[in-house]
C-alpha cells in the first residue's frame, strides 16, 4: 500500500525497476506483454492494509472537504503541470506494461492532462441552482458538497487515464481517493501514484491519505466496495466484475459508477464517404489491439457496399504493421496476456462454427507469444458470438438492407457503450441520434466508436452499467446534493397550502 503521505523512506519502496516490498500480500512478478521481460515485482496489499487505507482516506476526507474548491483545483493544476513534464516517461510505462504503441500511450497521458485542465476550471464552477419558492419570504437552493472517500477500480487497458478521470474530479469535488488498479497494470499505477505523491507533498493543505494506491487482488476490490464509509465506488472493467461490485455496493445502499463492457457497432450507409469510413473503422477496430471498451466489434454495412468494403478492408488488414510497439511504424502491439490470445482463438472458432467466414487474423506466434493479427469475419447478425464482447481485435461484418433493420441489429446486443453511423444523409443521421436510434451512451456520426474526448460524459447503457465519467456533469457523481429552503419571513406558511394550526 502506498499513500500520498507515505514517508519518503516508504515511498522509496515504489521503485519501478526493482522490488516493492511495501505491500504485505502476495508477491507478484510483472512481465511485459511485448517480450515477457520482467519489469519488476511488487507485493500486493493485504486486508489489514486495506482497512488502514480506508481509515486514512476517511480522515483525509474530513480535512480536504473544508479546503476551498479553487484551492483543491490548485492541487490538480500542479498535478497537470507535473504530468506534462513527465508525459514521455509515463507513456513509456504504458507501452512496456500493457503493450500500447507510443502514440496511443501518449494519448492516454494526454487524457490525464486534459482532465486536469477540465477539473481546474470546474473547481470554480461546482454550481448549484436557486429555485423559486411558492412561499412568501422563502428561498430555495441546491448546494453540492463533498461526498466521501471514492474508490476507483480500474482496468488494464487504460491503466492510468480512467483512474485520472475519476481521481482528478474527485479531488476538486473535495473527496479522497483509494485506487485499486488492475493486477495486470500495477507498475503504471505506481508511476502515476509516485507523481501525485510528489505533488501532494508540495501543498500543506493536502492531508495524508488523500490519494492512496492499493495494488491488490479481487478480494481487495470487494473489501473496498463493501466498506460503509466509501462514498462512491467507480469501477471499470468486465461486466462480471461490475456486477459483483454493484451487488456489494447495493447491499449497503451505496453509490456506484460502472463503466463495463461494450459491443460497439458502426453502421456504414450507402451515402458514406468510404475513405473516411475505412480510416474510422480500422482505427476503432484494431487500435489498442482491440482492447478498448470502445473498440469497434461489429460493422453493419449496407449490402450494396459489402463486397467493396470487405475487399478494401482485407487489403488494409493484410498490410497492418503488427509487432513490438517500441519499433517505429508499428500500429498494433500485443494482447495483454496468453488468456487474451486464447479468448480470441475461441471466439474465431465459435464464429466459424456459427456459419461465419474468417477472412484473416488470429494468433501470430512468430511475432511473440502475445501477438495476434486483427481478424475480419463475415457473419450473420443472428450468430450468438456477435452478442459477446471479446477483448481482442475481431471485427464481425454483417450486411443490412434498410436503416430500420440496421438500427435493430445495432441495438440487439446486451451492451450499450459506443456507436457510430457513417452517412452523408442528414435524415439518416438524425434518426440514428434520435430516441428510436442508437441505444448507446455514445452515438457518433462520421467518426468511429473509439477515441472520445474528455469533455463529454463517458459511459453507456444496459450491461455497460449506466455510469458516466469524465466531462460534462459527471462531477456530480462525486458530490452530494442538499436542497435547502430558507425562511426569512416571520410567518410559517406550509407548502401545498396545507393548514396545520396548532395552539399554545
Ligand atoms: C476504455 O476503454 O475504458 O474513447 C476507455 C476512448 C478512450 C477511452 C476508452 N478515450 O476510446
Amino acid at each position: 500500500m502506498t499513500t500520498a503521505s507515505s514517508p519518503p523512506a516508504a515511498r522509496r519502496g515504489v521503485h519501478l525497476q526493482g522490488r516493492c516490498e511495501e505491500g504485505r500480500g502476495a508477491l507478484v512478478t510483472v512481465r511485459s506483454p511485448i517480450d515477457q521481460a520482467v519489469l519488476g515485482c511488487l507485493r500486493l496489499a493485504d486486508a489489514t492494509q486495506c482497512d488502514a487505507a480506508l481509515a486514512a482516506a476517511q480522515e483525509a476526507f474530513t480535512a480536504w472537504r473544508l479546503v476551498p474548491a479553487p484551492r483543491r483545483g490548485e492541487l490538480v493544476r500542479r498535478i497537470g503541470e507535473a504530468v506534462r513534464a513527465q508525459k514521455p516517461q509515463l507513456a513509456a510505462w504504458i507501452t512496456r506494461e500493457v503493450g500500447k504503441i507510443p502514440a496511443e500511450a501518449e494519448g492516454e497521458i494526454q487524457e490525464w492532462i486534459d482532465l486536469c485542465d477540465f477539473a481546474v476550471g470546474l473547481s470554480r464552477q461546482l454550481h448549484g441552482l436557486t429555485i423559486a419558492s411558492e412561499r412568501p419570504g422563502h428561498r430555495m437552493m441546491e448546494q453540492w458538497h463533498p461526498l466521501g472517500p471514492v474508490v476507483v477500480i480500474s482496468a488494464f487497458n487504460f491503466p492510468i487515464a480512467v483512474w485520472a478521470w475519476n481521481a482528478m474530479l474527485a479531488l476538486v469535488c473535495g473527496d479522497s481517493v483509494i485506487w485499486k488498479p488492475s493486477e495486470k497494470a500495477t507498475l503504471c499505477a505506481l508511476a502515476a501514484q509516485e507523481l501525485v505523491a510528489g505533488v501532494v507533498a508540495t501543498m500543506p493543505e493536502a492531508p495524508p491519505g488523500l490519494l492512496a494506491l492499493l495494488p491488490g487482488e479481487r478480494a481487495i476490490g470487494m473489501q473496498l466496495a463493501a466498506a460503509p464509509q466509501v462514498g462512491l465506488v467507480s469501477a471499470t472493467g468486465s461486466t462480471s466484475m461490475g456486477r459483483a461490485v454493484a451487488v456489494a455496493v447495493a447491499g449497503r445502499l451505496g453509490r456506484s459508477l460502472l463503466e463495463l463492457g461494450g459491443n460497439n457497432a458502426l453502421i456504414l450507409a450507402p451515402s458514406a464517404d468510404l475513405d473516411l469510413a475505412l480510416r474510422a473503422i480500422v482505427f476503432s477496430a484494431v487500435g489498442t489491439c482491440g482492447q478498448r471498451c470502445t473498440s469497434l466489434r461489429r460493422l453493419i454495412v449496407h449490402r450494396s457496399l459489402q463486397d467493396t468494403v470487405l475487399r478494401r478492408l482485407q487489403a488494409i488488414y493484410a498490410a497492418l504493421p503488427v509487432g513490438d510497439p517500441r519499433k517505429p511504424g508499428i500500429l498494433v502491439g500485443p494482447l495483454i496476456d496468453a488468456p487474451a490470445v486464447q479468448a480470441m482463438a475461441r471466439a474465431l472458432q465459435a464464429a466459424t462454427a456459427q456459419g461465419g467466414s474468417v477472412h484473416c487474423g488470429g494468433a501470430a506466434p512468430e511475432l511473440g507469444a502475445g501477438f495476434v493479427r486483427p481478424a475480419l469475419v463475415s457473419i450473420a447478425a443472428t450468430a450468438p458470438i456477435v452478442r459477446e464482447e471479446t477483448f481482442a481485435p475481431i471485427l464481425y461484418v454483417m450486411p443490412y438492407d434498410d436503416l430500420s433493420e440496421a438500427i435493430r441489429i445495432h441495438n440487439d446486443v446486451p451492451q450499450g457503450l459506443s456507436s457510430a453511423l457513417v452517412t452523408s444523409d442528414l435524415r439518416e443521421a438524425e434518426r440514428f441520434l434520435g430516441p428510436a436510434g442508437s441505444d448507446c451512451g455514445i452515438a457518433n456520426i462520421n467518426i468511429g466508436t473509439s477515441g472520445a474526448e474528455i469533455g463529454g460524459a463517458f459511459g453507456g447503457e444496459k450491461q455497460t452499467g449506466g455510469g458516466r465519467e469524465s466531462g460534462s456533469d459527471a462531477w456530480k457523481n462525486y458530490m452530494r446534493r442538499t436542497t435547502t429552503t430558507v425562511n426569512s419571513s416571520t410567518d410559517l406558511p406550509l407548502a401545498q397550502g396545507v393548514n396545520f394550526d396548532v395552539s399554545g
